[in-house]
C-alpha cells in the first residue's frame, strides 16, 4: 500500500477522501472560549467532539465563541503532531462493521505547559475564557484517591506553592489563574472536570480550595464562593493510537495524521448544569444536562470502570492482551457480568433508567473486536482507581451484609499484578504512582497470600479504614491464594463456575 505523503490541514481539507466528515462550519469564525488542561486521546475523542457538534449547530457568534485551547501538561507530543496540521485531526470510530473517519475542528491552538506555564496561566486568565475542562487522570490531581483531600506533601504541589506563578500541576494552574482573574476584578471560569473520580466537580473543588488556601486564607474562600464545580460522567472507550492506525487513517483520508483518536460507537456525557459564566448549546449536541450526576457517575464507575479493572489485571495475568481478547474467553465475560451483577445492588437510579440494558451494552462495547484496547494500559495506575471502582461497592455490600467474592478477586487481581511479575516470572511493567512502594510490599512479603495481601491492604491512601475490615481481609486473601495457587485463568474459570 502507497501512502500518500500530503498531511492533513486547513489547505488540504478539500482533497480529504469524500467519505470522510469535515468541520460543517466556518473555523476562521470560531475564537476560543474554553483551555483543556490534558489534552490526550480522550478529550479529543470525547468533549472535543462535542464543542465541534456545538460550533456546528451554532449559527451565532456567541456559539462560535466556544472554541478550544488544548494544554498538555508536560509532554511535547501532542503538540508538535498537531501544530503542523494547523490543529485539525481525525477521530476514527471503529465498530465490527467498519470504521468512520471525522476530521475535528474545535482544537484551535495548543500549549505545554512545561515549557511556558506563565503562558498558560496568562491565556487561561484571559476573560474570553469561560471554562476550564480538565482529564489530567486520576493522578494529575495531586490528591490522596482514598480520602479526597490535597495532598500537600504531593512534590508538584511544594513545587507550586514556591512557584506560584509557574507551577506544573493541574490545581497550581487553576489556582494561579483564578488569582489572576480575581486580582483583575474579573469574573472566574467554570471548572469542568471529565475524569473519573469520585464525586468528580466536588471532589476537584475541595483539592483546588485546599490548594488555593496554603496561599491565602480569602482567595482559598473567593473560589469557595464564587467558582462553578460541576460534576459530570463522561464515557468513551479511547484506546492508544498505534503506528499501524496511523497508516490506516492515512490510507482513508488520503492523506497522513501524524496523530488521529480510535475510539468506539458510543459516547455519553452526562453534565451537571451549574456554570458560573455560561456554557456552550451542549443539549443540541446530545449531552445529558442533569442536577444531580452522582447516580450515573456511580453507575459508570462502579459498572464499567470496575469491570474493566478485573478484566485487566486478571486479563493480563492470564496472557490476553487487549479487553476484547479476554472477553473471547467465555469465563472472563462472566466474570465481568459478575462484577456488574455484584455492582448493581449498590447503586440507586432514578426512575426510568434501565441497568440491565447498560450493563449488557457495556458487555457489549468491551467485545467490540474491531478496538485493540490492551489490558496493560487500563492496569496503569490501580492505586489512584481502586477506591472508586471496586472498593467502595465493597464497602457498600459489606454494609448489606452481601458477599464481595467477585470484587475481592478483582482486588487480589491487581494485587498480584503489583508484585511486578507476571505468571512465568517475566517482569511486569507497572505504572502507577505508588509502583515502588508496592513492589517493596510485594518483595518483603513474597508470593505468599497470607502476607502479601494484609501488608497491601495495609495501605492507607488506597484501602484507608476498610483495609482493616475482617471480611474484606478474608475474602481479600482467600482471592489471591488461588491466584498464586491456580493462576488467573483457572482461578477465574473456577470462580464463576461455582
Ligand atoms: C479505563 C477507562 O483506562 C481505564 O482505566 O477503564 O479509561 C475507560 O475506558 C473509560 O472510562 C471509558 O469511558
Amino acid at each position: 500500500m502507497r501512502l500518500s505523503s500530503t498531511r492533513l490541514g486547513r489547505a488540504n481539507l478539500d482533497r480529504l477522501a469524500p467519505r470522510s466528515r469535515r468541520p460543517a462550519y466556518d473555523r476562521s469564525r470560531v475564537t476560543p472560549g474554553i483551555v483543556h488542561l490534558g489534552l490526550g486521546a480522550f478529550h479529543r475523542a470525547h468533549q472535543a467532539v462535542v464543542i465541534d457538534d456545538c460550533l456546528a449547530a451554532g449559527a451565532t457568534s456567541s456559539a462560535s465563541s466556544w472554541g478550544i485551547i488544548g494544554a498538555s501538561l508536560r509532554s511535547p507530543d501532542t503538540r508538535d503532531a498537531l501544530a503542523p496540521q494547523d490543529h485539525l485531526y481525525t477521530v476514527a470510530v471503529r465498530a465490527a462493521e467498519g470504521t468512520e473517519h471525522r476530521v475535528i475542528g474545535a482544537l484551535l491552538d495548543s500549549v505545554v505547559a512545561r515549557e511556558k506555564p506563565g503562558a498558560l496561566v496568562e491565556r487561561m486568565a484571559n476573560p474570553a475564557i469561560r471554562i476550564v475542562s480538565l482529564t489530567v487522570t486520576e493522578k494529575g490531581y495531586c490528591h490522596t484517591p482514598q480520602t479526597g483531600d490535597l495532598d500537600e506533601r504531593h512534590p508538584d504541589v511544594v513545587h507550586d506553592l514556591n512557584n506560584f506563578d509557574a507551577p506544573r500541576s493541574a490545581p497550581g494552574f487553576i489556582v494561579a489563574a483564578l488569582a489572576r482573574r480575581r486580582a483583575q476584578g474579573l469574573s472566574p471560569f467554570t471548572v469542568l472536570c471529565c475524569d473519573n473520580l469520585a464525586a468528580n466537580g466536588h471532589t476537584v473543588q475541595r483539592i483546588v480550595t485546599q490548594f488555593a488556601a496554603l496561599r491565602s486564607k480569602d482567595l482559598g474562600k473567593w473560589i469557595a464562593d464564587t467558582v462553578a464545580f460541576p460534576c459530570t460522567m463522561v464515557d468513551r472507550i479511547v484506546p492508544e493510537t498505534t503506528d499501524a492506525d496511523r497508516d490506516a487513517v492515512a490510507a482513508a483520508l488520503g492523506m497522513r495524521d501524524a496523530w488521529p483518536v480510535m475510539t468506539e460507537p458510543f459516547t455519553q456525557w452526562v453534565v451537571e448544569d451549574r456554570f458560573a459564566a455560561g456554557r456552550p448549546d451542549l443539549a443540541a449536541a446530545g449531552v445529558e444536562l442533569v442536577t444531580d450526576v452522582k447516580p450515573f457517575e456511580l453507575m459508570k464507575l462502579r459498572l464499567l470502570n470496575a469491570s474493566h479493572s478485573a478484566l485487566a489485571y486478571l486479563g493480563y495475568l492470564a496472557g490476553y492482551e487487549t479487553i476484547a481478547d479476554t472477553m473471547r474467553d467465555p469465563y472472563f465475560a462472566r466474570l465481568a457480568a459478575q462484577v456488574m451483577e455484584e455492582a448493581a445492588v449498590t447503586l440507586t437510579m432514578p426512575a426510568g433508567t434501565d441497568l440491565a440494558a447498560y450493563r449488557a451494552s457495556l458487555l457489549k462495547r468491551f467485545a467490540n473486536p474491531a478496538l485493540h484496547h490492551r489490558t496493560w494500559q487500563i492496569a496503569m495506575d490501580g492505586s489512584q482507581k481502586l477506591p472508586q471502582r471496586l472498593l467502595g461497592a465493597m464497602q457498600d455490600r459489606l454494609a448489606k451484609n452481601l458477599p464481595i467474592a467477585t470484587h475481592a478477586l478483582a482486588v487480589a487481581g491487581w494485587m498480584r499484578y503489583v508484585t511486578a511479575l507476571d505468571e512465568q516470572g517475566r517482569a511486569i511493567d507497572v505504572r502507577d504512582p505508588l509502583a515502588a512502594e508496592l513492589a517493596g510490599l510485594a518483595r518483603e512479603a513474597g508470593p505468599v497470600a497470607e502476607r502479601l495481601a494484609p501488608a497491601l491492604l495495609g495501605v492507607e491512601k488506597v484501602f484507608g479504614p476498610l483495609g482493616a475490615e475482617p471480611r474484606l481481609r478474608e475474602a481479600v486473601t482467600a482471592a489471591l491464594g488461588r491466584l498464586f495457587k491456580e493462576g488467573a485463568r483457572r482461578a477465574v474459570e473456577t470462580h464463576v463456575s461455582a
